[in-house]
């Protein structure tokens, strides 16, 4: 069944409850529901609060919105066949007063790599695992869940997170097709939480989750003019997210804005049994990030420019203006700028990023190995027998829609090729390396050696040293390409500079630090809204008001 004809049998077999009588009088007379292109959490609370609408009928201008722009953006993978009697529950709670968290009744995508145990399939976006189970929700997913998220669907994703082909594109998976941008015709949507971050800038849910190892949630959070988190490793269980790497994956938010990634990490942060990562957390419960949302929190900040970690490249000169403006609004805001505070061990990042197998390869490549097989082993149905790497190459090699061979496995092949795994002490060797190089060598010394709160660079640079060391990062829109820049295409024909095009700034930080790196993001947010500032080019035309029966 295609996504249209799934949604529409959804919305069509899904009798209304009828909650109101005297209810959204405010919305009616003023004819004003909020666009959902912007609006954040704290508008739709109050409008579920005040009656004016429901979680229902949010969820169904979502999946009309969804269904109106996939055929061309692909953003969206599955639909939850559950999430709208889901949201009718929780609307049922609502009246009754059980409010479970502040974001009781509000519909949010989550990447399909994240599982969860009802009837959406996770897949890293493979044939491989279609109808494949798993036990019970990833941890992450558990969490919205019961604080009454409505998870309405799975985004699509750059395949297997990225790791799979040196020769695929930002966004296509086979299960999932090609995820393009907004901002512009055919546009990379950057990845590999690509639909996480289409979908989210676009309105096609509250906001998404999406999982980083190297850039994959800041990347295409910069792209889609999004706020995306890259909580510090282990800050959020990976329990039952398909994996790449224990040592460098995690889960964050990507949103609208800073406030509304702050309540989504409130709720996915915390320690959890089934990631012993969890347990490095400083605190037995994680802090309220909303609370860290303060106007005035660069004043007497200090912060650092790691200059030799960014080279200009030849389209770049709008991301440097931007960032020389956004330097300037951190000084008018209060925070000292120490520049040049330099990454000792770049040159070593340099010659390890070119090598064919460099430490921090071979880092990945021998968690991939171990970890791979840990997910699949958790499986309670495994339609395909996948069990192992070598299983799920040779699935690939010989399934027609995994596109191979114009599709390479070159990441696998070379995984496969390594001969050991995540146990053996060649890679205790290369993850020390490769650790100090993005912590002493990276960020945590950059930090000491300047006696800094935070490290900003451009988002385009921003990932890679971080990555390393499993180390944090915000990155907050900052500004976009303007209208007479020169179209450049990558990979397979997308569009991955041009006209209209958003980028994004970032903050890093040291383990644990995200409610200062918030903090930062708000205060710079807020005196730029460079969100606002630039629009896409295809936007869904369903709004609140379309869905409300009067
Ligand atoms: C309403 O709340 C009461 C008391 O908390 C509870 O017993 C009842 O099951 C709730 N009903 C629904 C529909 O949630
Ligand atoms: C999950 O995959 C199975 C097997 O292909 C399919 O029948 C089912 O409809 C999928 N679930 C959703 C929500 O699309
Ligand atoms: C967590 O660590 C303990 C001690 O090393 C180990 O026994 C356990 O299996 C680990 N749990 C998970 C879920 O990895
Ligand atoms: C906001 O940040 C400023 C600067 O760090 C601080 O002085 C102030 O107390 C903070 N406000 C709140 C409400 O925490
Ligand atoms: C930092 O790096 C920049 C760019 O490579 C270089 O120009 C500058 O001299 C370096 N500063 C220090 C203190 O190392
Ligand atoms: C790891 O880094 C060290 C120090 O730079 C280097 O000598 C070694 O060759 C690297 N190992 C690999 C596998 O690249
Ligand atoms: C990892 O390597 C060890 C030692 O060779 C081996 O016993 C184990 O089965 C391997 N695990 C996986 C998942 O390949
Ligand atoms: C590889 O896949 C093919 C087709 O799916 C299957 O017939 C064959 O048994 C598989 N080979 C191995 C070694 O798993
Ligand atoms: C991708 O690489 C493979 C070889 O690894 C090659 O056969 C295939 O043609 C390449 N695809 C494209 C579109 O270049
Ligand atoms: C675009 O316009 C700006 C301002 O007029 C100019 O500085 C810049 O060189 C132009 N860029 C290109 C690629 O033509
Ligand atoms: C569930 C669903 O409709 N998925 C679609 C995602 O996009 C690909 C490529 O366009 C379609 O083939 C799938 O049917």
């Amino acid at each position: 069944m295609t996504l249209k004809a799934a949604a529409f049998l959804a919305l069509l077999s899904f009798s209304t409850l009828d909650l109101s009588t005297a209810r959204r009088t405010f919305h009616e007379v003023a004819g004003c529901y909020p666009d959902l292109l912007e609006v954040g959490a704290e508008e739709l609370v109050a409008g579920l609060e005040s009656g004016a609408w429901t979680s229902v009928e949010l969820t169904k201008a979502y999946i009309l919105r969804i269904v109106e722009t996939n055929s061309v953006l692909r953003a969206v993978t599955e639909i939850n066949p559950d999430a709208l009697s889901i949201a009718a529950a929780l609307d049922a709670e609502r009246a009754n007063g059980t409010i479970r968290s502040a974001l009781h009744g509000i519909p949010m995508l989550i990447k399909n790599n994240i599982a969860t145990n009802d009837q959406m399939n996770n897949t890293a976006g493979s044939y491989s695992l279609l109808g494949a189970k798993v036990p019970r929700d990833a941890t992450v997913a558990s969490k919205l869940r019961r604080a009454g998220v409505v998870l309405l669907g799975k985004s699509n994703l750059s395949q297997w997170a990225n790791f799979r082909s040196s020769n695929s594109s930002n966004g296509w998976s086979a299960h999932g097709g090609q995820v393009t941008g907004a901002y512009y015709p055919n546009m990379d949507p950057s990845g590999s939480s690509s639909g996480s971050g289409v979908g989210s800038s676009i309105g096609l849910a509250f906001a998404a989750l999406g999982t980083e190892t190297d850039g994959s949630i800041v990347s295409p959070s910069s792209a889609n003019n999004l706020v995306g988190i890259k909580p510090t490793v282990g800050l959020t269980s990976r329990s039952l997210v398909i994996p790449i790497s224990e040592h460098q994956d995690t889960v964050g938010p990507m949103a609208r804005s800073v406030s509304d990634a702050a309540y989504v990490l409130s709720i996915i942060a915390g320690k959890d049994e089934n990631d012993n990562y969890t347990r490095a957390q400083p605190w037995d419960a994680p802090p309220d990030y909303t609370q860290a949302l303060n106007f005035s929190s660069l004043r007497g900040a200090r912060i650092g420019i790691p200059r030799n970690g960014f080279t200009q490249g030849p389209t770049d000169q709008p991301i440097f203006d931007a960032f020389d403006a956004a330097i300037q609004i951190l000084k008018n805001a209060g925070a000292t700028i120490v520049d040049n505070a330099n990454f000792s061990a770049w040159d070593e990042v340099v010659t390890d990023d070119d090598a064919i197998r460099g430490n921090g390869t071979t880092v990945l490549e021998a968690d991939f190995i171990s970890n791979l097989a840990s997910y699949l082993s958790q499986l309670t149905s495994n339609p395909n027998n996948i069990r192992s790497l070598s299983d799920k190459s040779n699935f690939t090699h010989h399934t027609a829609p995994e596109e191979y061979p114009n599709r390479n496995t070159a990441v696998w092949d070379q995984s496969l090729s390594l001969g050991y795994n995540n146990s053996d002490s060649r890679f205790w060797e290369a993850y020390q390396y490769s650790f100090s190089f993005g912590g002493e060598g990276g960020v945590l010394g950059a930090l000491k050696a300047h006696n800094l709160d935070a490290l900003v660079l451009p988002t385009d640079y921003s990932p890679g040293v971080p990555a390393r060391a499993g180390l944090p990062i915000i990155t907050v829109p900052m500004g976009f390409y303007p209208s007479n820049t020169t179209v450049m295409e990558s990979r397979r024909g997308l569009v991955t500079v041009g006209p209209n095009i958003p980028f994004g700034l970032s903050f890093l930080g040291a383990q644990w630090p995200e409610e200062t790196l918030i903090g930062f993001a708000y205060a710079f947010e807020q005196r730029t809204h460079s969100r606002r500032k630039v629009k896409p080019f295809l936007k869904p035309s369903t709004q609140l008001a379309d869905v409300i029966s009067t």
